[in-house]
């Protein structure tokens, strides 16, 4: 890991700090048309440009009477995974929609002079969750994506997934869809299960919403889409930024950090401390594990890119550099952590003290896991209940009402030189009527 001083004036001016703060930028432009001719294809030819996409890409293959999981398959699913981990699969639904209840909105109404104004909350009529397939393919994003979609009142919520070189789905995610409340499930993947959702074919329904992580093609083909569907955000790879002082326990800061390393090769870890010690016993520690880790490779590779310690004058110079990179996941290992909550503003998920790891909450603490990366904390949030419901403004006015507001409205369509605005307000003056009558 890269140790990089921040102990100067010009702290923030650092390139390596820098670079880190501008990971988000440049969704890969090589990429852009082959997804935008992918969707196009599927736009226009559906089933058929999905399943020969199927083929190409999957090596799978698909057709109308095969492209949906049949509950008999579920239910034989659900007889051949180890009991236990049904149980704690069932556990992290039960935690995560206990804790979604609580983001629930409510219509509200106004009366005031004759009016009633207000807003009135509906839930989206359908939802797609994305699940990629493969190694990526996680059931624990399932509950994440699909449960707050359930919460919202969302009637069906299909899931997405691609049969990688058989028709076989990944047995976990299927159960974790199951209780999660997801009602159809597809195993079509990539660029084009995502544009078959966006506009429906004849044996994949159109869904309102598309949510979920993937690769740059799915990430991408969401991107384009966004309008003809309306989508979450464009997840990056995940990352975790932990701010130590000397209370700290380096192995556990350190096996943390490889926690989101061991995700993938573009994977962020980032300490922050004004610790030097916590510093340099950290990188020994997370040296020493990085030998021993099943997924050493990727999760070197990724401390290689983007492993960084930054050394820093105090505690409070540390939430301000996190406050720069906006972690997704921001750890706060220090004696004191609800003392710096004030002081962090930019982290899509804030884990506070030595006992909160991450995975905690990547798997069952109750909070979505789905946040912004990228630096993307600066101003968006955790995917949650409110991502799958819309609002309507209400409006209505009494006679009594009218006469409050009726003169103003039209004065303002004077201005603005709306001439029908302003009789659509005149015209229901009954005094006006009468003196125009009259003259
Ligand atoms: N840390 C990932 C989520 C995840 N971890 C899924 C394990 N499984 C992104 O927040
Ligand atoms: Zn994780």
């Amino acid at each position: 890991m890269k140790i990089v001083d921040l102990r100067k004036s010009n702290w923030e001016s650092d390139p390596d700090l820098n670079r880190i703060k501008n990971r988000g930028q440049g969704l890969e432009g090589k990429y852009a048309q082959s997804v935008l001719e992918i969707i196009e294809n599927v736009r226009k030819y559906g089933d058929t440009a999905v399943f020969g996409y199927a083929k190409k890409f999957d090596r799978v293959d698909l057709t109308p009477e095969n492209v949906k999981v049949s509950e008999i398959e579920i239910e034989e699913t659900f007889k051949k995974v180890e009991p236990e981990a049904v149980e704690a699969i069932k556990l992290a639904v039960e935690r995560v929609k206990r804790f979604h209840e609580h983001q629930k909105e409510n219509s509200y109404f106004v009366t005031e002079d004759g009016m009633v104004l207000g807003q009135k909350v509906t839930p989206l009529d359908s939802a797609g969750i994305y699940v990629p397939g493969g190694k990526a393919s996680y059931p624990s994003s399932v509950i994440m994506n699909a449960v707050p979609a359930k919460v919202a009142g969302v009637k069906k919520v299909i899931m997405v997934t691609p049969a990688i070189g058989s028709l076989k789905v990944n047995p976990y995610s299927l159960v974790a869809a199951k209780l999660s409340g997801v009602d159809e499930i597809y195993r079509v993947g990539g660029a084009h299960g995502v544009a078959a959702i966006a506009f429906g074919t004849a044996s994949i329904p159109k869904v309102d919403k598309i949510v979920g992580p993937g690769n740059i093609y799915v990430a991408l083909a969401k991107k384009f889409l966004f309008g003809q569907v309306d989508i979450d955000m464009v997840a990056g790879p995940s990352e975790i930024l932990i701010i130590a002082d000397e209370t700290a326990n380096p192995e556990w800061v350190a096996v943390d950090l490889l926690s989101q390393a061991e995700h993938d090769e573009l994977a962020g870890s980032f300490l922050v401390t004004h610790d030097e010690k916590t510093a340099f016993e950290t990188v020994e520690k997370v040296n020493e594990l990085l030998k021993k880790l099943k997924r050493k490779e990727i999760a070197k590779k990724s401390i290689e890119n983007f492993g960084t310690v930054f050394l820093t004058e105090n505690v409070k110079h540390s939430c301000e550099v996190a406050n720069v990179i906006a972690p997704e996941h921001l750890e706060v290992a220090t004696k004191e952590p609800f003392a710096l909550l004030d002081n962090i503003k930019n982290a899509g998920a804030i884990f506070l003290g030595h006992y909160t790891c991450e995975s905690l909450g990547d798997y069952l603490l109750g909070p979505n896991h789905v946040l912004p990366t990228g630096g993307s904390a600066k101003f968006f949030s955790p995917l949650g209940v409110y991502d799958f419901i819309k609002r309507s403004s209400i409006l209505y006015v009494s006679k009594e009402g009218f006469e409050k507001v009726s003169s103003f409205t039209a004065l303002l369509a004077d201005i603005e030189g709306l001439e029908a605005h302003g009789l659509a307000a005149r015209i229901r003056d009954e005094k006006k009527i009468k003196v125009a009558q009259k003259a």
